[in-house]
């Protein structure tokens, strides 16, 4: 029988409650005191209006909006990358891109970076990683530079490389370090979410929890779906990529609901957390076929993948774990994905090493509202300044500041303005003068050098964007 006292408050007032309750009798079991099982699913690409229970009409996630509305519901959720390797870095580190050595697409996971499943696996945790994994690029080999074994996962299956995991339907894929042919035609998120129950049942009886990270590779491209999902979504749309595309999401709830049913079916609902996520906002690149454009997948949001507008990092976020987090828990608090290995760390009974230089922070207090007030204030950042970009923002409270090519920068406030239409920069100086030495203050160790307002940043090669210029869409607020 696993049990542990993990540090409070969430011990504490688990014990209190139960105490005060009645235990067994009131529902709350002594084993809400141990050490969960996490079950992390990461989406690709997926827009923060991709769900139904943010708006979209044209088809439904009800897995996903049951798993929100039966736990916390992050509305300020951020990414810290506005693309795949940075944003997965920096989820598994809880370090920004810049101190994790992975700011660029192509940056590969230093090996010394201690991962989520390090950290867990240290506390005697089960690791798993089915799907993509993009943090190193491949070898001549056919393998990855920094490979998901050495970074603290016990067993794997699925994609290394970034351009792979395109494939909707591959023909091989990577079981550990193995490169493994499988029967064409079957969906990869079909694979993935397969090991994914067959991991949880095959632990369900363990002493020990497990962690399982199932990065799927919905909705990122290419835009193709099986074709009993496609089917779906017939009589709603004409043109096949939107068909598709709405396949893809849908299809992804659906594995949700799959993952969810079988910690259900093992018993351990109520000894689990599960979180879902995307790795950034929607993209309208030409990969994408204008499904995401054409759709408004960010809606209400401006900007898309490689911006640091609200599109590019605003994402879904939820936090289900019956028993500690209340049903129907709603936090506009920002928070990023860095704050998960924190949060995770803090439920397996660990804080992250000082050495480790962790920037995320334990979100528990905002995701269970006890003691909420007492989590501190703060400036979150996104830095993107690879490919010809040179975009940079800090978020602190209801604003945000925007520097783009390091012009002049522009300063909105997302509750009255989520679209970022309306910039305050000129008349609400406080504010803009904070948000600006926070960022000078964070971008002095970057190490392609510091943040020059007016000036091009060093080691930026300004370019055209562009995606910019392919797709008149973006940035811009289109009819769903
Ligand atoms: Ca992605």
């Amino acid at each position: 029988m696993r049990r542990f006292a993990p540090r409070c408050p969430l011990a504490l007032w688990t014990g209190l409650l139960a105490a005060t309750l009645g235990g067994e009798a009131s529902g709350v079991h002594a084993r809400e005191t141990d050490r969960p099982n996490i079950v992390l699913i990461l989406a690709d690409d997926l827009g923060w209006g991709d769900l139904s229970y943010n708006g979209r009409i044209q088809w439904s996630t009800p897995h996903l909006d049951d798993l929100a509305a039966r736990g916390a519901r992050f509305d300020r959720f951020y990414t810290a990358g506005v693309v795949c390797a940075p944003s997965r870095a920096a989820l598994l580190t809880g370090k920004n891109p810049i101190h994790c050595g992975t700011w660029r697409n192509d940056h590969d996971l230093p090996a010394e970076e201690v991962t989520i499943a390090e950290a867990l696996k240290a506390k005697g945790y089960h690791t798993a990683l089915y799907g993509k994994w993009h943090q190193g690029r491949p070898t001549r080999e056919g393998g990855t530079r920094t490979h998901p074994l050495d970074q603290g996962f016990d067993e794997t299956f699925g994609f290394l490389s970034a351009t792979h995991a395109w494939e909707k339907f591959p023909n091989h894929l990577f079981n550990g370090r193995d490169r493994v042919e499988v029967p064409q035609g079957r969906y990869a998120d079909d694979w993935f979410t397969d090991k994914g129950v067959e991991f949880i049942a095959r632990h369900k009886d363990d002493p020990t929890p497990f962690f399982l990270y199932l990065p799927l590779t919905s909705t990122h491209f290419h835009i193709e779906a099986p074709e009993d999902e496609i089917a779906k979504h017939r009589s709603t749309f004409s043109d096949p990529i939107q068909t598709a595309y709405a396949a893809i999401v849908t299809r992804m709830d659906a594995q949700v609901g799959r993952i969810v049913q079988a910690v259900r079916d093992a018993g351990l609902e109520d000894s689990t957390l599960i979180v879902f996520t995307s790795d950034h906002g929607a993209t309208f690149e030409g990969g994408s076929k204008e499904a995401s454009s054409s759709l408004d997948s960010n809606h209400p949001f401006r900007g898309q993948k490689r911006t640091v507008y609200e599109g590019g990092i605003r994402v879904p976020g939820i936090m289900t774990y019956p028993g500690v987090i209340p049903a129907g828990r709603i936090v506009s608090t920002p928070v990023q994905t860095i704050d998960l290995l924190p949060t995770f760390l803090e439920l397996a009974g660990g804080r992250p090493e000082p050495d480790w230089k962790v920037d995320g922070l334990n979100i528990l207090p905002l995701a269970t509202g006890r003691e909420a007030e007492t989590f501190p204030e703060r400036t979150l950042f996104v830095e993107w300044r690879s490919e010809g970009y040179d975009s940079l923002a800090a978020i602190r409270g209801d604003y945000k500041l925007v520097v783009e090519r390091a012009g002049k920068p522009e300063l909105y406030h997302l509750p009255s303005d989520p679209a970022e239409r309306i910039n305050w920069a000129a008349t609400r100086k406080t504010i803009l003068q904070t948000l600006m030495d926070d960022l000078t203050r964070f971008m002095a160790d970057h190490p392609d050098g510091p943040l020059t307002v007016n000036a091009p940043s060093p080691g930026v090669t300004l370019r055209e964007h562009p995606l910019f210029k392919k797709n008149p869409n973006h940035g811009q607020l289109t009819p769903r």
